[in-house]
């Protein structure tokens, strides 16, 4: 049960609240705080007053799960803890380690003064789902730390550490031990009389200037992609310095009640629950019970093996990895050190950070370095004769607890662990490139990989900072095997009279980072050309497959990298090509299709719906465990709007009957590969969600 206790340092009444796991700000512990602030308040011997938590959270911010129901709005709210904190006649110190996010901060802002631990986190989340501070966080900050500084930071939704939130003025002072500091600042300010509460400070504000901050509307909303939240951010910041605290406070509240009300809240609550039950596998221990990974091995010094390395050199665990040829490993090695010194040029990682990781990364050709590696990733080219040999050699020099894990982004776990002697050890761990930014691992079981190995790998997933998703061992796993329907249907619309500028619009309006087409001449197309040959001819007799990527690789348009694919490019611009136009024209004559204009939505419905379809069949075949896996694994691993909470989310919004419908008519078009899931028509004809299925 959240409770808040009570212990007393001379005359300083310290309030520690307990809500494990992290304080989140519920009934019950807002009612907690209420009550002991109003005996501490009203106690003659108590002249300060320190409030904390514990060192992994002073608080995570409001309890996310009571959104939607009473209990978010019961007396005490935030607000009127953080009123009686503000009017108290005795100094509030808030003492901070762990996170102060959200409403915790909030709550914080409304103390006196704010002392925090080296290594905690302070920010203000909200944007993240959806929403944006409703306890006052847009009124107060910009009192400390000026209008477009706190607009930045709170529409880019990321904490700050200590040392930068006490450079900009929203922690007092850093402290080791950060209750024994606020005791003897709270003291203090006992006797010398409390500071002015934040909300009532205007020298932040005193100088703001509308003009210029409406000119920097458009910088701080650019990687908005179609949320709500960061222009509402924007507005109740303005309001904050343009009308008085209680108006702004009132105009705040308005904005909230819009967004929590709203699709993108529920949809970015959904992704935040997905994740974290994501990483609950059933039949697998618990990751803090997992055997400790210390030391890891990366077979291959290329893109991905770097990446990958580099991952685990960030956590802080040595790497060897292993190549065939020096100058390979020299290259790969130089490629690392240049990924760093760009983090360090641009400030978000400092110079020691990257010594360190880079004193932990080596590499040689022998394998005889692996002798003592907990875990091998391999990340060589997708050939499997050649992992096979790799896996076959690995278990002939790895300790036999060592796991032996395959980054392959579609080949078959079973064969490649039929290399080994522990197929029980093998398992498939899929980055996504670039592997040290991208945050997905999809955690790909054989049919012999035990729960002890899973486990391991979901454990050190957290330490890598990887949101880890178990995928089974098909074709493509859970993302892969989907998106070849969306860059299929991006294909056959070409064919069919649309525009690679209209599809990749389409696709960008709906919210994903780049469009297929555009992705696609990026990574350039000529790689693509062998196994769309094998894909020929190994795909179902009802099955055509477009031929727009080889009309315009005959054509010498490759992409990017050529100057020319399916846009004319000018450096990085991507400009619309006539020459493009006339290729599809003449290939859907060769193919006698009339061209016609296509709706943008009937283009978004075939881009997205069968990916919904597609990830029902998944889960009828267990190759994903729940439908927010799925969603969890596009919106971290590529680039699916989070405010729309994923495919599978994204379809019950738009209704499962209408997917099955679109699902119908392609198959009707593409091959039965493409005909309705039976689970999504059936719980589309009882109305019911995927967690019902
Ligand atoms: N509400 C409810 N549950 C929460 C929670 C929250 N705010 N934060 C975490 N949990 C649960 C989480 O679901 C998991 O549960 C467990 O705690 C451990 O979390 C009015 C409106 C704090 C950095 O957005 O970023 O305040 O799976 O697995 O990796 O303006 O949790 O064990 O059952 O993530 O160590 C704003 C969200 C809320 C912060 C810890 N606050 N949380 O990370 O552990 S809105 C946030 C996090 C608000 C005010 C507004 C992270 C963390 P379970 P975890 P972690």
């Amino acid at each position: 049960m959240p409770s808040v206790t009570r212990t007393t340092e001379g005359k300083i009444a310290v309030l520690t609240m307990n809500a494990p796991p992290v304080n989140a700000l519920g009934t019950d512990l807002r009612a907690g705080i209420g009550e002991e602030f109003a005996l501490a308040l009203n106690d003659p011997e108590i002249s300060a007053i320190v409030l904390t938590g514990s060192d992994r959270a002073f608080s995570a911010g409001a309890d996310v799960r009571e959104f939607g129901t009473d209990k978010a709005v019961a007396e005490p709210r935030l607000k009127t803890l953080e009123s009686m904190i503000e009017g108290a006649n005795k100094p509030v110190v808030a003492a901070i380690s762990g996170v102060a996010l959200g409403g915790g901060l909030e709550l914080a802002l409304s103390c006196h003064a704010r002392v925090a631990a080296p290594t905690a986190r302070l920010g203000l989340p909200e944007v993240n789902l959806g929403l944006l501070p409703g306890a006052g966080g847009t009124v107060r900050l910009p009192r400390l730390v000026g209008a477009i500084r706190a607009a930045e930071i709170i529409i880019a939704g990321k904490p700050l550490p200590a040392a930068a939130a006490h450079e900009a003025g929203i922690a007092d002072e850093i402290a080791e031990d950060p209750v024994a500091a606020a005791v003897t600042l709270a003291t203090e300010l006992a006797i010398k009389g409390k500071p002015t509460p934040v909300i009532e400070r205007e020298d932040k504000i005193a100088d703001f200037d509308t003009d210029a901050f409406e000119a920097a509307r458009p910088g701080l909303l650019k990687k908005s992609r179609g949320a709500l939240a960061p222009a509402r951010i924007a507005d109740c910041v303005f309001a904050a310095c343009t009308r008085p605290p209680q108006e702004a406070l009132a105009f705040e509240e308005e904005a909230f009640k819009e967004l929590v009300t709203g699709s993108q809240h529920r949809a970015l609550k959904h992704v935040f629950f997905a994740e974290r039950q994501a990483r609950k596998v059933p039949g697998v221990p618990d990751p803090k019970e997992a055997a400790e990974i210390a030391s890891v091995g990366i077979i291959g010094s290329g893109l991905m093996g770097g990446g990958i390395a580099m991952v685990f050199a960030n956590a802080g665990i040595p790497v060897t990895i292993i190549d065939v040829a020096e100058d390979s490993l020299a290259k790969g090695r130089r490629m690392i050190e240049t990924n760093y010194q760009r983090s360090v040029d641009r400030g978000s990682i400092p110079q020691e950070k990257m010594d360190r990781s880079l004193y932990l990364i080596t590499g040689t050709t022998d394998y005889e370095g692996l002798g003592e590696t907990d875990l091998v990733i391999e990340a060589v080219f997708e050939n499997m004769e050649l992992k096979q040999d790799i896996f076959g050699r690995l278990d002939q020099v790895t300790r036999p607890e060592a796991i032996l894990a395959s980054n392959t982004s579609s080949l078959d776990i079973d064969q490649i662990a039929s290399a080994t002697s522990r197929p029980e050890k093998v398992i498939g761990a899929h980055f996504f490139s670039p592997a040290n930014v991208m945050k997905l691992l999809e955690v790909v079981k054989g049919t012999k990989t035990s729960p002890e190995t899973i486990g391991a790998i979901f454990a050190i997933a957290q330490r890598i900072a990887k949101v880890p998703v178990l995928a089974g061992n098909c074709d493509g796993f859970i993302g892969n095997r989907m998106l070849q329907y969306y860059t299929a249907e991006a294909e056959y619309l070409l064919e069919e009279g649309a525009t690679p500028e209209q599809v990749d619009r389409v696709a960008e309006g709906f919210g994903m980072a780049m469009g297929p087409l555009a992705m696609r001449d990026l990574s350039g197309m000529d790689t693509s050309i062998r196994i769309r040959e094998i894909r020929r001819k190994t795909m179902p007799a009802d099955e055509r497959m477009a031929e727009v990527v080889e009309r315009l690789v005959e054509a010498g348009r490759i992409g990017q990298k050529s100057g020319k694919g399916y846009y004319r490019y000018e450096g990085r611009k991507r400009i619309p090509d006539p020459e493009t136009t006339r290729i599809i024209e003449e290939l859907s004559a060769s193919l006698g299709i009339e061209r016609r204009e296509i709706p943008d939505e009937e283009v978004r419905d075939r881009l997205f719906m069968p990916l919904v379809n597609e990830g029902a069949k998944e889960l009828e075949e267990g190759i994903a465990l729940r439908a927010g896996d799925i969603d969890t694994v596009w919106v971290n691993g590529y680039g699916f709007p989070a405010h729309r909470g994923g495919p599978m989310f994204w379809g019950q919004e738009v209704g499962l009957d209408r997917v099955a419908a679109t699902a119908e008519r392609l198959a009707e078009k593409n091959g039965q590969r493409w005909a309705p899931s039976q689970l999504m028509v059936r719980l589309a004809t009882e109305g019911k969600s995927w967690d019902q299925a």
